[in-house]
Order: structure tokens, then sequence, then C-alpha cells
């Protein structure tokens, strides 16, 4: 140890410059660090006899301090460097604006359909796309040879099976899975997903989307579901709208109806929209048959309730009036920014 080699590494570091932040913790690593210049002399002066100490001790203490001011100094101008905009961008301009989405159709349906409900009391409920042969159609009444359980009409993921798993055919599954689950009364709508082994066309499509509702408790009857369904179709369609129920079958519930609303196009005048009826068809619905109460473990001697569903593709082309159904999955923009979520109400 010498005071020559001390002043020279003094000298360097003092004159020291950097341009980035790399350099600088270069640099700090090269002098303070634990195998740096400055730390080396701090293990030699360690092995120095008592005079060399005395001699030296204050001037490596210095050589340190200065070391460490020099590796802030350095640090700070960069920082203000940085902040002054090198790069010779003015921070302060206003961004590019990111060009906003629209929802789609079908989400501006489901959410006006799901509010509406949601005011009557009713909670909403998912769940699996893929599913199992007792909760898509066991449970729900239909019986061993419906065509529905076939290939031709059904996608399977798992064939032959006892249980075998497939897509879901509607949305009823969830509804059981809320039967068996939940404590009643049960007020409920499902939105989803579905599929059914179609050929594409204009009018149908393998994948598309239901929303079902059930309501279950005691002394429910088939003028509650009239009058569900009339307060749901004026909320939906306006307060001048009327219903009528036309007498249907579907294997889980018992009596069934279909349910059209008067066409608000023409008012009964008959458009090219309602093919001249003045009636539009819009959703399925029917008293919870017993089978089904039973099979997900409730009473159908104290319980009774219904049940509906409705495509939702099918309303969206109601009310903007598509008139092919493949729009709807082709994400083609100058579609899907025609639609505009309806103001709130
Ligand atoms: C429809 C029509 C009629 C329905 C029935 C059930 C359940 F799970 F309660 F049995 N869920 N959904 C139903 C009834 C669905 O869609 C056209």
């Amino acid at each position: 140890m010498n005071r020559e080699d001390i002043e020279q590494i003094k000298a360097q570091i003092e004159a020291l410059k950097c341009k980035t932040a790399k350099e600088v913790e270069e640099a700090r690593v090269q002098i303070l660090g634990k195998k740096g210049q400055v730390t080396r002399l701090f293990e030699e002066f360690r092995t120095i006899d008592k005079d060399m100490k005395r001699e030296f001790g204050k001037t490596l203490n210095e050589l340190k301090q200065t070391a460490t001011a020099k590796i802030e100094e350095l640090k700070a101008a960069l920082g203000e460097e940085n902040s002054a905009g090198v790069s010779g961008q003015d921070l302060s301009m206003p961004g590019d604006p990111l060009p906003l989405g629209s929802r789609h159709p079908v989400s501006i349906v489901r959410e006006q359909i799901v509010e509406i409900f949601r005011k009557f009391g009713y909670d909403v409920a998912e769940g699996p796309e893929i599913e199992d042969d007792y909760h898509v159609f066991e449970a729900l009444n239909f019986p061993a040879n419906h065509p529905a359980r076939d290939m031709q009409d059904t996608f399977f993921v798992s064939a032959g099976h006892i249980n075998p798993l497939l897509l879901r055919t509607h949305t009823s599954s969830v509804q059981v899975r809320t039967m068996e689950r939940s404590s009643l009364p049960i007020r409920v709508v499902c939105p989803g997903r579905v599929f059914r082994n179609e050929a594409i066309s204009a009018r149908a499509h393998c994948i598309f989307h239901q929303i079902e509702g059930l309501y279950i408790d005691e002394n429910v009857t088939f003028a509650d579901l009239k009058q569900a369904l009339l307060l749901f179709a004026r909320e939906m369609f306006g307060p001048d709208t009327q219903i009528r129920m036309r007498p249907s079958y579907f294997p889980f519930t018992e009596p069934s109806t279909e349910v059209d609303v008067s066409c608000n196009i023409c008012h009964g005048q008959g458009c090219n929209v309602c093919k001249g009826t003045g009636w539009l068809e819009i959703l399925g619905a029917g008293m919870v048959d017993p089978n089904v109460l039973e099979a997900s473990g409730i009473d159908s001697k104290k319980y009774s309730g219904f049940a509906f569903g409705m495509g939702l593709e099918r309303i969206a082309m109601l009310k903007w009036q598509v008139n092919d159904l493949r729009h709807y999955f082709e994400n083609d923009l100058r579609f899907l920014s025609e639609f505009s979520a309806a103001p709130e109400v």
C-alpha cells in the first residue's frame, strides 16, 4: 500500500464520466463492489502493521467517501437528464386515442335481458359448457331414445360411456345444477353458449346463445308464468307489447307453450319481419315437469315452478332485422360497428 496508488485511484474516480445508468452501475461495482478497488484496499489495510494503519486509515476513509459521493452524483445527473426529455419528445403532449370497440349485438341483448330479470329479483347462474348426459338429458326427463341424444344432434366429447361427456345443447343443465344445490325458492336466469350438430346456414348455427329462466316456489302457477313473460316482453319490446301463447311440447315442461310478441315494427298490420302475421315467436316456456323437480331432489307435492328459454341470436335478429345468423360469428367490423347498447333505463 502506498500513497501514490491511492492518489491515482482517487483522481480516476473524480474524473469518472458516465452516459447511462448501466455505466454508473458498472463503475460502482468496479470501485465499491465486493471485489472493487476500494474494497481491496480495505482488505489489504487489515493486514498491515500498526504505524502504517495510523498513516493510511484516514486516507482510505476519505477515498471511500469520495467514491460513494461520486457514484451518487453520477446517478442524480442521469435522473435529471431523463426527466428533461433527452429523447427530444414532449412528454406533456396528449396521447393518440385508442380506438374503442363496441358491444357485440348478442352481448347487448343478453345484458338487457339479464338486467330485466335482475329487477324482477332473479339471480344469474352459469355452468360448464362441457357437460354430462345426466345434467343435459337424463335429469331433464328426456327419454332414452330421444333424438337429441343422437350423434346427429349433439357433439359428444366421450361417447359410448354410461354418462358420456358432451357439449351442452341448452343451458337447462345449469338450472338442474341450481336445483340440486340451492335452497328454495329459486329464481334464476342462466345465459350461455350452447352447441348443436347442425349444418350452418342463414337460420341455423352449430354454436349459439340462450338465456333460460327458472322460478320454483310453493303455489307457482301458469298464471304466474304468463304474467312474468308479459312483464318481461313489455320491458324488452315496449309498454304496448302484447303476448300470445300457443301450445307446444318440451320434455322438461308440462304443459308447454311457445310465446309470441306482437310485432312492434308494423303493430299488427303485417310486414316482412313478422311475415304478415303481426306476431314474432320469441321463446318457449312451461310448467316444470314434476319428474324434473324430483330428479333434483325437490318435493313436487309441495313445490311447483315455471321455466322458459330463448335464443339470443334470434332476439337480436328481430331487434335489428339481421337476416343471416352467420353475421354474428364472422367478426366483420362493418357488421360489428353497426350496434350500440341502448341507453340505460
Ligand atoms: C325452454 C322451454 C321450456 C327449461 C326448463 C328448464 C328446467 F331446467 F327447469 F327444466 N330449464 N329450461 C325450458 C322450458 C326451456 O327453452 C326453449
